[in-house]
């Protein structure tokens, strides 16, 4: 076999944690696939900033689709059926979201996953996320199956208290990232994304969390 085949589309599942896998290149050969899925979605609920509960804009700028979105305003953080910018239901979760969230989800031993919600995040140069744990979905036995695309950047992985050291994992264009099991509630985040051009995607970084919300 030539080498070059093997890394084409990423290296071999990496085991993080006991119920967390990083797919290495999973979506590569679909890439294609996801940003044409993704075009009407976002022409139909564009990126937006949305304020924190404590009324910061959120640096990173953020959609959805699916059955429910992720929301956050001066309330707090929730999952909602509508686009609070529109006025209409969210854009239907594209099939092919659905389709690679399912066989990343088994690939990493999470039968049956049926995501009903897509968080769309974009994040420029210099964009982080800080520090916290994802637990507005409904049931924490359902993973939350996380896509990469454009920019690399840092992630932040810790564990169930705030304070925990927390370790440094890359995330490439293309990976996919799988949690759940006693993982599904550990603190995380996202490095400030160095300044760079990616070729396909330009000066961003996209990544998509699908999950099972309701
Ligand atoms: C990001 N991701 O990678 C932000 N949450 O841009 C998340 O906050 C996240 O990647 C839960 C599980 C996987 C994730
Ligand atoms: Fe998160």
């Amino acid at each position: 076999m030539i080498q070059s085949d093997l890394d084409l589309f990423g290296s071999q599942p990496q085991r993080l944690a006991s119920h967390t896998v990083l797919l290495p290149g999973f979506v590569l050969s679909e890439v294609e696939a996801v940003l044409d899925a993704l075009r009407p979605v976002l022409r139909a609920s564009p990126f937006r900033h949305m304020q924190t509960p404590g009324g910061l804009r959120m640096a990173v700028a953020l959609s959805n689709c699916g059955a429910l979105g992720w929301v956050s305003d001066e309330k707090g953080y929730r999952y909602d059926p509508i686009d609070p910018m529109t006025g209409k239901p969210w854009p239907g979760l594209p099939p092919v979201l659905f389709g690679i969230a399912g066989r990343a989800a088994a690939a990493a031993g999470f039968e049956r996953f049926e995501p009903d919600a897509c968080l769309i995040n974009h994040y420029l140069p210099g964009n982080r996320l800080s520090l916290h744990q994802d637990r507005d979905e409904h049931d924490f036995s359902q993973p939350i199956v996380s896509i990469s695309l454009g920019l690399p950047a840092l992630f932040l992985f810790g564990g169930s208290s705030r304070g925990e050291r927390t370790q440094r994992i890359p995330l490439s264009h293309g990976d996919v990232l799988v949690w759940g099991g006693e993982d599904r509630l550990r603190f995380h985040g996202v490095l400030p994304v160095k300044p760079g051009v990616h070729p396909r995607l330009g000066e961003r970084r996209i990544n998509l969390t699908l999950r099972k919300a309701g």
